[in-house]
């Protein structure tokens, strides 16, 4: 099989790059290693900055959004019993985000890609990269225990944090930057109203915790764990106490409980991996970065990616142009860092780390002080989370 991208991956950041060439003429194949339906079983993201919404609006795949998405124009940062609002609409010229689930912006991308001649093969095994410092780079690959060849121009590394595209660039030319938090998040999904209609950032003394939604009747909520904490150890009604006392008194008193729909437990860390292009490939999305979930801008930094990438391979394919694809990763990486400072600091506010003590206790308390009463602060942290400027 030949085409003119091999994307391997079939996550948000492969599935928008392959839409976005499709639209434009351009051949693209998404080799994606699980099934259909375990790509959907994956609960993820849930607040989709303006570069999200707006690649599904261009698609012409937003109608299922528009109809169920929540517009959000503000959330809460909660310390004890204090809560601090930043109206993100009043602060960024009524910017907004949108509150709509990874599972469902997945979804509709899949569900529109037979009819636009996307071909995504799933369940490939063994997928294996060939050539990338050459001109004509393939891929190999195990389909229902045969083995297939993708022959493309380029290959595009969507294939998230574990993929075998990062591992590809030689040592020599990658350089890795990391900081692995000492704490997870344990995330309970339930059909449920939100015990309320922003979402919920709050530091306990316990820990953290986050209070969000994917509708108004059903809630997604998270608290900070130990990194070696078992899901087994937190039944149901463990997590609602505990969601009740940490969210604090008012809107932990308006928590509805309900059986969990899916109960897991998520490392955090930061990455990032430079460069995001290595000759004839090209890294998107987690496959080249991660970023703590406090500040919801994993997904995004993959939509970022992907609409710098398509228009660089829009412009090479249609016009023979090189500039776009020369500097993409300078480009995708100026926007990376950004976000990962953001989320950085945002989980080093909401957090309890167990080694900071007093002192870092005390910086936090300070910057809360500090957010609290001041407008600089909150439109600085509000035109950060509905996302910076492509
Ligand atoms: P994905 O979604 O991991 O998709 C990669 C795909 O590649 C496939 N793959 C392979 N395919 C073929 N061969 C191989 N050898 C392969 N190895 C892997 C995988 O099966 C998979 O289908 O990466 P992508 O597309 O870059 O998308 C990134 C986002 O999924 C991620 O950044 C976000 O989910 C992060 N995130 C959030 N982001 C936001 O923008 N807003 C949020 O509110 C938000 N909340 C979250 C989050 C991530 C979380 N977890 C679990 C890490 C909340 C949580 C709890
Ligand atoms: C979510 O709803 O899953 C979610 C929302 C905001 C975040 C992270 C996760 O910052």
């Amino acid at each position: 099989m030949k085409t003119d991208v091999a994307i391997i991956g079939g996550g948000p950041a492969g599935l928008m790059l392959g839409h976005l060439l499709r639209q434009q003429g351009i051949d693209a194949v998404i080799v994606e290693r699980q099934s259909a339906d375990y790509v959907l079983g994956r609960i993820r993201a849930g607040v989709l900055e303006k570069v999200t919404v707006d690649i599904l609006k261009d698609l012409d795949l937003a109608d299922r959004m528009n109809k169920e998405g929540l517009p959000h124009d503000g959330f809460f940062l909660a310390d004890g019993e204090r809560l601090i609002h930043i109206d993100i609409a009043e602060l960024t010229c009524g910017s907004q985000v949108m509150v709509y689930g990874q599972t469902e912006v997945t979804r509709d991308l899949m569900d529109a890609a037979d009819s636009r001649g996307l071909e995504i093969v799933y369940e490939a095994k063994d997928v294996a990269i060939h050539d990338v410092d050459s001109d004509a780079p393939y891929l190999t690959y195990l389909k229902d225990g045969v083995e297939q060849r993708l022959d493309a121009r380029f290959i595009a590394g969507c294939d998230g944090f574990h993929g075998p595209s990062r591992k590809a660039i030689p040592d020599s030319v990658g350089k890795v930057y990391e900081r692995v938090y000492p704490f997870g998040w344990l995330g309970i999904l339930a059909d449920v109203p939100p015990c309320n209609d922003e979402l919920i950032y709050a530091n306990h003394s316990n820990g953290f915790a986050l209070a969000s939604m994917r509708s108004n009747t059903r809630s997604r909520y998270y608290i900070q764990v130990p990194l070696d904490e078992k899901v087994e150890e937190w039944p149901d009604e463990r997590l609602w106490d505990e969601l009740a006392v940490r969210l604090g008194p008012e809107a932990g008193s308006r928590i509805t409980r309900g059986p969990a729909l899916e109960k897991s437990i998520a490392p955090l860390r930061s990455f990032v991996f430079e460069p995001m292009r290595y000759k004839s490939l090209f890294l998107a999305g987690d496959a080249a970065h991660i970023v703590p979930p406090t500040g919801a801008k994993g997904l995004n930094l993959a939509s970022s990616d992907v609409a710098y990438l398509s228009r660089a391979l829009i412009s090479y394919f249609k016009e023979g142009k090189s500039d776009g694809i020369d500097t993409y990763s300078q480009t995708a990486l100026a926007r990376v860092w950004k976000s990962e400072r953001f989320s950085w600091s945002l989980t080093t506010l909401m957090h309890r780390f167990p080694d900071d003590g007093d002192f870092g206790r005390r910086m936090q308390v300070a910057e809360l002080d500090y957010i609290a009463s001041s407008e600089a602060a909150k439109k600085s942290i509000a035109e950060n989370y509905v996302g910076l400027p492509l």
